[in-house]
């Protein structure tokens, strides 16, 4: 199949459509995605509505339209082909951009999936960056978008930074004039808005001895380098503000402190995307903290302010967006606390905990990937939750490291078997998945996906333990 021929096929869908619903997702994926899209259609001309959902589930699908728009799947529909076809759509009322894995269908629909041409390191954002490309050249100024849905979805993490087709639109970007790359970067989340301590404190990849999870040692670390961490006013100053040298000098002092302790520092550099456009020292003005803010508006069910922010929108949109910000990260710490105090439950080959009605189940797999570094990092971790609104289901959540995949293990696959098996379904990334199950099947469901991993784990032939 040839990528470009598809993005044609796709652009000429779009343009020859009187009306389009895009339906996405509520992730910071989805609703990059959905803006890009959404500019790009409103560009054109051409009337569009949009539907978030959390999930394309049968309950979800009422939010769609029973009209004569084009439905524009975006970054889901993949893996729910049969719910649209029990739906009652046709292959000429549907367009799908998707990423994930997709289910077999008898309808044919018009679909481009990421995976179908090779691409593993690039999200629904890229692709619909790259259809509205094809619409319009001058849609350049979107790839910023594009960027943002990409880190998002942790496609830099593994390579820290971004590669192939989805590195590539960084630089439509760079020459638009609205992204800045730093290559070797330092690999720490909040670059932009973080004191340096703080920002190297909460930093567990890699793991450096006495600084991550220790701000306090993190910043007598800094005070022993000599480098101003203040401004003349006497707050601190973040990481992006520091001058070039004294950025040197950290990363080389942090360099030769994770070498005598024997880790490895691979990861301690990686590539960061920073948005001139944007003010200084708020979640706006680099990739991984914009995710962040528009990941706070999508779960706690304000998608569409995410959107607003993406389209350029800022005041009342803004501040909605930075409270939701503010207790996005407050609910995860809480849930963060909840599963290290209570404590997991391991069996061989994953560890597991239930977490009730206690956290909404939009943020528990959020809350399982930054508690998996925290534990028995080498066992993947599931965290059940139970849904409020549908009280016979059971949100399951997984995640794993680029340690356990390069062992073999593979969650989508894992979660789509073991959910089959007891009348529920699942699906997501070999790194990060998800399922829904029927609540009295917990106990079988979690041996059965142990059973799963340990078969993986097997046939890669690294069942050391
Ligand atoms: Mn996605």
């Amino acid at each position: 199949m040839n990528l470009e021929r598809d993005l044609r096929r796709a652009a000429d869908i779009i343009s020859d459509a009187d009306s389009v619903t895009i339906v996405s997702h509520i992730d910071a994926d989805g609703i990059s995605t959905e803006a890009i899209l959404a500019q790009a259609l409103s560009r054109e001309g051409i009337p569009l509505e949009s539907v978030f959902v959390r999930q394309l589930e049968p309950m979800a699908m009422r939010h769609i339209p029973d009209d004569d728009s084009l439905k524009l799947f975006a970054d889901l529909g993949a893996g729910q082909q049969a719910l649209l076809e029990s739906r009652g759509l046709s292959a000429e009322d549907v367009l799908i951009l998707d990423h994930h894995v997709s289910q077999p269908c008898t309808t044919a629909y018009p679909m481009i999936n990421c995976l179908d041409h090779g691409i593993t390191r690039m999200s629904a954002a890229g692709l619909a960056y790259l259809v509205a490309k094809t619409l319009d050249p001058t849609n350049i100024d979107l790839a910023k978008l594009a960027v943002i849905g990409n880190v998002g979805d942790m496609m830099a993490r593994e390579n820290c930074g971004l590669v192939g087709p989805a590195r590539e639109i960084v630089q439509d970007g760079v020459e638009y004039g609205n992204i800045i790359v730093q290559s070797r970067d330092l690999n720490c989340y909040g670059l932009s808005t973080r004191p340096v301590h703080i920002c190297l404190g909460y930093c567990d990849e890699p793991y450096i001895d006495g600084i991550s999870n220790n701000t306090n040692g993190a910043l007598r670390f800094l005070e022993r380098l000599g480098v101003e961490l203040k401004n003349p006013r006497g707050g601190w100053l973040v990481w992006e503000e520091l001058p070039f040298g004294d950025r040197r000098r950290i990363v080389s002092a942090l360099t030769q402190h994770l070498i005598a302790h024997g880790q490895d520092t691979g990861r301690l550099l990686a590539e960061t995307y920073i948005f001139p456009d944007e003010p200084e020292r708020t979640p706006l003005r680099n990739a991984s903290e914009y995710a962040t803010l528009l990941n706070a508006c999508g779960r706690w069910a304000k998608p569409g302010v995410g959107s607003s922010i993406c389209r350029g929108m800022r005041g009342e949109a803004y501040r909605e967006a930075e409270y939701m910000l503010g207790h996005h990260r407050s609910v995860i710490r809480d849930l963060l606390h909840y599963i290290l105090d209570t404590g997991v439950t391991e069996l061989s080959h994953l560890q597991y905990i239930h977490t009730g009605d206690r956290f909404p189940d939009t943020i528990v797999g959020i809350g399982a990937g930054m508690a998996l570094s925290k534990l028995n990092w080498r066992k993947p971790i599931m965290v059940l939750s139970a849904m409020v609104d549908d009280p016979d289901l059971t949100k399951v959540s997984m995640r794993t490291n680029e340690w356990a995949l390069s062992r073999g293990i593979d969650l989508q696959q894992a979660l789509v078997e073991a959910s089959a098996s007891v009348g529920g379904a699942g699906g997501g990334h070999r790194i990060a998945a998800g399922a829904f199950i029927p609540r009295e099947t917990e106990e079988e469901f979690v041996d059965d996906v142990n059973r799963v991993l340990k078969r993986q784990f097997a046939a890669a032939g690294q069942d050391d333990r």
